[in-house]
């Protein structure tokens, strides 16, 4: 992701420019920056997050790293667009709310993309604009091509990819969950078996989730809204289709970046103009959706791990973050 961020700034984001690229592994970020253009490459984050030919900073360095570089930047007065989840855990997102907080000012915008795809921003102008009536349900497929290790569990589902889907629905529905049950169902194989959850909201809408991260045949994303006036549903996103030998095709990409690119690149021009004004994005995502997400992830692999629908006890949301 890092690499794809930068290619962005360098390429589709005018105003921007590249100026540090950092990685742990030096001769990484060396062809990421000679390939890019930009001006320097650095090893120490901290060091990057201190200079003054710095003005703003996009984190996409391994999750546990999110919550303390996020706060360095805070702490430096710079605006940080962090890769999701700003952390796994829901305290240590609250950490970085109370640096927020106390710093007075929005600094950190997460990198929830979806909340910039063209499907769910119609969704939301759909139920938004009352086309649909009062929402009922959405119900979402989350689907990978295989799991990146064979560790990955079905914990890690929860904790890795249904963040997405946990964050996307509440900014579309506008509401926050109150319980939220999960189920697997039995594979032939040693593989991850997909997960399968039903979320509760406060204004009594049922949210279905499967994320399946080994389903094999292409990355993807389905979802449909349903109102008590009509639905709204994702159609596959594909520019052409072939037709031969009796069947038409289209095809999948293979994960999510290709599927998400036109996403990414408006997310990142609305984080560039949050970096000029100071205006945090209206449809953007911050600290408190990445607790929301980091909480109710928590509270999911409780419910999947004991059998029981588990309640979602969130804080009260912060007056900063209304
Ligand atoms: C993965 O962890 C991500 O972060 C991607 O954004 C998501 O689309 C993918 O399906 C997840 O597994």
């Amino acid at each position: 992701m890092g690499a794809d961020h930068a290619a962005i700034v360098a390429q589709e984001l005018p105003g921007a420019t590249l100026q540090v690229v950092c990685d742990m592994d030096a001769a990484r970020a060396k062809a990421v920056a000679d390939r890019l253009g930009a001006a320097d490459v650095a090893t120490d984050p901290e060091a990057v997050i201190a200079r003054t030919d710095v003005d703003a900073v996009i984190v996409a360095s391994p999750d546990f790293t999110h919550a303390s570089l996020s706060r360095a930047c805070i702490a430096a007065g710079k605006r940080v667009l962090c890769e999701k989840p700003l952390s796994q855990q829901s305290a240590e997102c609250l950490a970085v709310m109370q640096a927020e907080i106390a710093a007075g000012s929005r600094f950190v915008m997460l990198g929830f993309m979806r909340r910039f795809d063209q499907s769910y921003v119609e969704m939301k102008q759909a139920l938004d604009q009352g086309r649909l009536g009062r929402a009922l349900m959405m119900h979402n497929f989350h689907r990978n091509v295989e799991t990146p290790n064979a560790e990955f569990t079905g914990a890690m589902a929860i904790t890795n990819s249904a963040p997405h889907e946990f964050d996307v629905v509440r900014h579309v529905l506008g509401t926050e969950y109150i319980a939220i049950s999960a189920h697997q169902p039995r594979r032939s194989d040693a593989l991850v078996a997909p997960v399968v959850m039903v979320l509760e909201t406060a204004d009594g809408q049922l949210v279905t989730i499967e994320v399946n991260n080994n389903a094999a045949y292409g990355y993807d994303i389905r979802a449909e809204l349903v109102g008590e006036a009509g639905s709204v549903s994702m159609t596959p996103v594909s520019y052409s289709r072939m037709d031969s030998r009796l069947s038409a095709a289209t095809q999948y990409e293979s994960d999510w970046r290709g599927r998400y690119h036109e996403a990414y690149v408006r997310q990142n021009r609305a984080f560039l103009r949050f970096v000029e004004t100071g205006d945090f994005p209206a449809i953007g995502s911050g600290c408190w959706d990445g607790y929301c997400a980091a909480l109710v992830a928590e509270t999911g692999v409780k419910a999947l791990q004991s059998g029981t629908r588990q309640p979602v006890t969130m804080i009260e949301r912060p007056e900063f973050y209304k």
